[in-house]
């Protein structure tokens, strides 16, 4: 393969008057790198969005090209006025490109997760030696889980059983993925009536693609079956395994307090930028960041120090476990380049914009691939292997100083850096609000049953160029707060509201008055950022326990619980949506919808789906109108549950307790 072919820089040629920077994001950082960057005539993401309309019949999934009797176009005004040349209508097609994309974004999430799973399986046969299990009780507590015995066992042979068992999840073509034993027996008999419960993530993605081609599965509703048994392989199974695969080798986070924003580059240090998803290549960076040859190498080369940082979701995940700085979410990668003071911006998978390779050119930053699954054109490949990661990540280090030497353009770092505290694993959440000695959901169940927590949001996902960046984000979650909902969140959500100051235990007062005590009693952030999109598996089993303390139902879609995803770009979106939904949990969606309203496919996503024991569907892209939504939700929930009296007499017990002291 060509590996160094340069790419020729593209001129800015505005087709039409831009948008303000301001206009386009509300992170300053970014608005100001963009600003330099058509100063310097380098067109990025934010200006293409404005260049490129989206295309309305893809748009609306009105379009079809399945086969090469087509592509054929409806007609999104008039859904049931046509079909395609084979007779497909509005529905089925709308349905096969929503099944397309859930199997896609299972693929990312399966396929990673059966990377770690590999890694450890590597690791336990002493292939890999620069790994190790680092937490052995996580291990046994997941094996126990499992019914594997870790009773007066050897480390290496529980491990060996889990890995043998987690397998399963991937490559099994009969019967049920292990993680089902984690989900609340009621949620699981819905799944077992519908025929959903995933046998493992191979059969259920081969299964939908072959449905989903021309000709074979031609009803929407059994189309979405098989669509929530392949997004529920997904979430019970690729990203719950990843998760838990990377806490065993890894550790499981535990509240840190992180750095975040373009400040955390610094112009007087090697900068080295991590973003991707797979934390294997970053924590052998860390590695190769501290070995003294390489530090004294680079202060050889006159810089102060090593400044590795992450970005997306790899640096969720070392933040969460290392708090190692990150310099910003999906929308501020390419931003990040223009500053000139990136030396090596390291790729693995995933939402890495094709465009860094003309940025960093620019820049003369190194961009630097390093998973054989992906390459880019115009970028130097440093393949990385796991059985001797630091001879990829060592080199890594020694190309950045390199660029370090010849920067040869101007630095320009908004010296901007926000703070947070994030890890928040399921877990230390049980932990946090239970305490040592009796760990346990209880004490979370018990202030949602009493109203002093109205219910919990997970506002996790991407940016998109066609959102103003962050903007929905962090006005979604602080009109959630102050209505007394707890926020989870994974992500690059989470970013946003770090830069926010959202995540510290200070922004407590920006909630409402209940969950503000919650808050102040346990000392801990009304917005809790649990991880990478993978670790999404975290608020499943955060919900599985809830339901499980007890008081709140039988099932998850019993609880007071709802999910948003409000600026997603992502395939992975759709299927994390999905494997909510079918999970019990209302989710909305921002941006667009691939849907055309008023057809029988999207009554069966937003309404029906909920009837047959699920969660549903919502969109809206108002940040507003979405907590709204969300809200209303929560509050049914509680209706349904009877504890809506709970919350009244709370504020009423309140407004009493004012009176009183006022008297
Ligand atoms: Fe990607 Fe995971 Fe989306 Fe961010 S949130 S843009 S998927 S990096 Ni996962
Ligand atoms: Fe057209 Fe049917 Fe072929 Fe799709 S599958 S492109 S609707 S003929």
């Amino acid at each position: 393969m060509p590996d160094e072919e340069k790419v020729i820089p593209k001129k800015v040629v505005p087709k039409k008057k831009l948008l303000d920077p301001r206009e386009l994001t509300t992170c300053e950082a970014t608005a100001r790198m963009l600003a330099k960057a058509r100063n310097d005539g380098v067109e990025l993401a934010f200006d293409r969005a404005q260049n490129m309309k989206a295309c309305p019949i893809g748009a609306d999934s009105a379009c079809c090209k399945h086969c090469f009797m087509g592509p054929c176009r409806l007609n999104s005004k008039d859904p049931y006025g046509k079909v395609g040349v084979c007779g497909a209508t509005i529905d089925t097609i709308m349905s096969r490109n929503f099944a397309r994309a859930v199997a896609a974004g299972c693929s990312a999430h399966t396929d990673h997760g059966m990377a770690m799973l590999d890694l450890f399986r590597e690791v336990l046969e002493g292939h890999i030696k620069d790994y190790e299990i680092k937490n052995v009780q996580k291990l046994e507590y997941v094996a126990r889980e499992m019914d594997i015995e870790t009773e007066g066992r050897e480390v290496k042979d529980i491990a060996m059983d889990l890995y043998k068992e987690l397998e399963r999840t991937y490559t099994q073509v009969d019967g049920e993925i292990p993680f089902v034993k984690r989900v609340p027996q009621k949620t699981l008999e819905t799944w077992r009536k519908q025929g959903i419960v995933p046998r493992g993530a191979m059969r259920e993605i081969m299964e939908l693609m072959h449905r989903s081609a021309i000709g074979v599965d031609q009803h929407y509703a059994n189309i979405t079956k098989q669509c929530s048994r392949v997004a529920l392989a997904d979430g019970w199974g690729g990203s719950m395994v990843a998760t838990e695969i990377a806490d065993i080798l890894f550790g499981t986070p535990s509240p840190v307090a992180i750095e975040v924003n373009m400040g955390v580059l610094k112009e007087d240090q090697v900068n080295i930028i991590i973003h991707g998803h797979e934390p294997n290549l970053f924590e052998s960076m860390v590695a190769s960041v501290a070995e003294p040859t390489l530090v004294q190498a680079a202060k050889d080369a006159g810089a102060k120090g090593l400044n590795l940082v992450g970005m997306c979701c790899s640096g969720l995940e070392m933040f969460s476990r290392h708090g190692t700085p990150h310099a910003g979410n999906f929308m501020s990668t390419e931003t990040i380049l223009v500053t000139g003071a990136v030396d090596a911006m390291v790729v693995d998978v995933q939402c890495i914009k094709q465009a860094l390779a003309q940025v960093a050119e620019c820049y003369k930053t190194q961009l630097i691939t390093t998973n054989p699954r992906a390459r880019i054109e115009g970028a130097k490949h440093v393949e990385f292997h796991e059985d001797t990661p630091k001879d990829c990540t060592d080199e890594i280090v020694i190309q950045a100083i390199g660029r370090f030497k010849n920067r040869g353009v101007e630095v320009e770092i908004p010296q901007i850096v926000n703070s947070g505290v994030h890890g928040f694993s399921h877990e230390y959440i049980n932990y946090m609000l239970g305490g040592t000695f009796r760990a346990s959901y209880t004490p979370l169940n018990d202030n949602i049953i009493n109203g002093r927590i109205r219910g919990v949001a997970g506002v996790v996902g991407c940016n998109n160029p066609r959102m103003k960046q962050d903007y929905v984000h962090v006005n979604l979650v602080k009109e959630l707060i102050k209505n007394d909902v707890l926020v989870v969140q994974t992500g690059c959500s989470q970013i946003a509201l770090a830069k926010a100051g959202l995540t510290t235990p200070e922004a407590a007062h920006l909630a409402g008055p209940g969950l503000k005590e919650v808050c102040e009693t346990v000392g801990m952030p009304p917005v809790l950022g649990l991880g990478a999109c993978v670790d999404n598996s975290r608020i499943l089993i955060a919900c599985a326990e809830m339901v499980k303390t007890g008081g709140l139902g039988d099932s998850i879609a019993d609880l007071p619980v709802a999910g948003c995803a409000p600026e997603y770009m992502s395939e992975k979106a759709i299927t994390i949506g999905q494997y909510f939904v079918a999970s019990g949990v209302f989710t909305v969606f921002g941006v667009t919808f691939p849907i055309v309203e008023g057809t029988k496919f999207h009554k069966h996503l937003f309404e029906e789906l909920e009837e047959l024991g699920m969660g549903k569907w919502g969109f809206a892209t108002d940040p507003f109108d979405i907590a709204k939504l969300m809200i209303d939700h929560i509050d049914k929930k509680r209706k349904a549950l009877g504890i809506d009296k709970a919350r009244e007499r709370v504020l009423m017990d309140m407004s009493d307790r004012r009176e009183i002291d006022a008297a």
